[in-house]
């Protein structure tokens, strides 16, 4: 279907496209099989300004915005999850900065990050906080012109790669979720330690790691906002990568897809390719229709965004939640149309749909998002 994009968002997409063919998929099982972080791709990103695409251009970025990074999402999703989070969870990462961060914050680190010198992470995740964000126990603790944190997070793309981390606190542990701050932690800082690696099932060339604060001082201007804006910070970040988790889920569930349309054509079952069979062209088209919807929706809501509405919690649950159970739905369809094959590591979708698992946990549960989009829909009734 043509979404009418710019030439310049073309251009993004042929771009994405190409590295994601010639760079990631001749490398995806291999970075798979060795839960290798993908450094090479990276590079490659960062070579051709693929960090900068959603950084103002004041800050050494290419100006363009939320809409264009899902555009470079799906591509690299098509290919392969493990790299694409790994690029996606550097915009996580970002938007703290980008939405709260000081003008002196922005000037020392968003040029770095555009240019893919330095890889950023985003950390609010602990053994006692997942769904409940505001369940977080890491403290910070004001003392002169420093924070000194103590804590430890849990389940963190980027863990150890990354070099700048957007880590959420308590600062006063009687506020609630009102209690929370967000400061910026540098790798290397004293008492800023990595804990343990994670072998997972799926997105296998990512990095997954516990942080360590341990009497952990930064500077005072490292708090982002002000003390007690944590939550909001996290929120809102969450708000506006969520539509990026969608269109993960819509490029790997299309690259699960173009892999069983061209295995059912090649198929000879009965004397015939299997796409002859009304079941498998019933279970294709659905696959098809599926993919279209939530890419329509992911678009949607990404230009709504971009458009700069302000309330748009809503509209990036919506996009998340849907997009990425139709990944899973599709990517275990695209196993089943390929039969032993399908499940045969010979072939990428058994990794894709190891790989989708991750879309409706991470970020916010798929459950979760539906609490979201129930809890909106109460607050716009009570305003009717
Ligand atoms: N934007 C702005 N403000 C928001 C907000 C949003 N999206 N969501 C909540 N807030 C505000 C609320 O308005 C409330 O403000 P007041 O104290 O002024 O009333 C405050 O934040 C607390 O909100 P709430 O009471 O809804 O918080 P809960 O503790 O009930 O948690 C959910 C709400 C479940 C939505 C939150 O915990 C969440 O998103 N959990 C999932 C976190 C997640 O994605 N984890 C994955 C790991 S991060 S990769």
């Amino acid at each position: 279907m043509d979404y009418f994009l710019t030439e310049d968002q073309i251009m993004i997409q042929d771009l994405t496209r190409q590295i994601a063919e010639e760079k990631v998929i001749p490398v995806r099982e291999e970075l798979d099989e060795k839960e290798e972080f993908p450094w090479e791709v990276m590079n490659v990103l960062a070579q051709s300004d693929l960090f900068g695409l959603f950084i103002p251009e004041e800050y050494g970025g290419l100006g363009k915005s939320g809409f264009e990074l899902c555009i470079a999402v799906e591509e690299l999703s098509k290919a392969c999850l493990g790299v694409s989070t790994t690029y996606a969870a550097n915009a996580l990462g970002t938007y703290p900065i980008l939405l709260f961060g000081s003008e002196e914050q922005k000037k020392k680190y968003l040029p770095d990050i555009a240019a893919g010198r330095r890889l950023v992470a985003f950390a609010l995740t602990e053994a006692n906080a997942g769904s409940d964000a505001a369940g977080i126990q890491t403290t910070a603790k004001h003392e002169g012109d420093e924070y000194v944190l103590n804590g430890t997070k849990q389940w963190i793309t980027n863990g150890g790669e990354a070099e700048i981390y957007t880590v959420i606190t308590i600062t006063d542990k009687s506020k609630g979720a009102r209690g929370a701050s967000a400061f910026i932690v540098e790798k290397g800082t004293p008492g800023f330690h990595f804990g343990k690696k994670e072998k997972k099932m799926g997105i296998r060339a990512s990095s997954t790691r516990e942080l360590i604060f341990d009497n952990c001082r930064i500077p005072k201007e490292n708090i982002i906002g002000k003390e007690g804006l944590g939550f909001i910070v996290a929120m809102r970040t969450l708000d506006n990568s969520r539509t990026g988790v969608g269109a993960q889920g819509v490029g790997v569930a299309q690259g699960a897809f173009d892999e069983a349309l061209k295995f059912s054509r090649q198929r000879i079952q009965f004397g015939h390719p299997i796409i002859s069979f009304q079941a498998v062209q019933h279970m294709l088209a659905d696959m098809a229709t599926e993919i279209e919807a939530s890419r329509a929706l992911v678009y949607a809501v990404a230009r709504y965004i971009d458009s700069g509405a302000r309330d748009i919690t809503k509209e990036s649950a919506m996009a998340k939640v849907y997009a990425t159970d139709m990944a899973m739905r599709v990517t275990t369809n695209a196993v089943q149309v390929m039969g032993g094959s399908g499940y045969m590591r010979e072939y990428p979708v058994e990794k894709m749909m190891r790989d989708a698992k991750i879309l409706q946990i991470y970020e916010g549960t798929n459950q979760i998002q539906r609490n979201v989009i129930a809890q909106a829909l109460i607050k716009e009734a009570a305003k009717k």
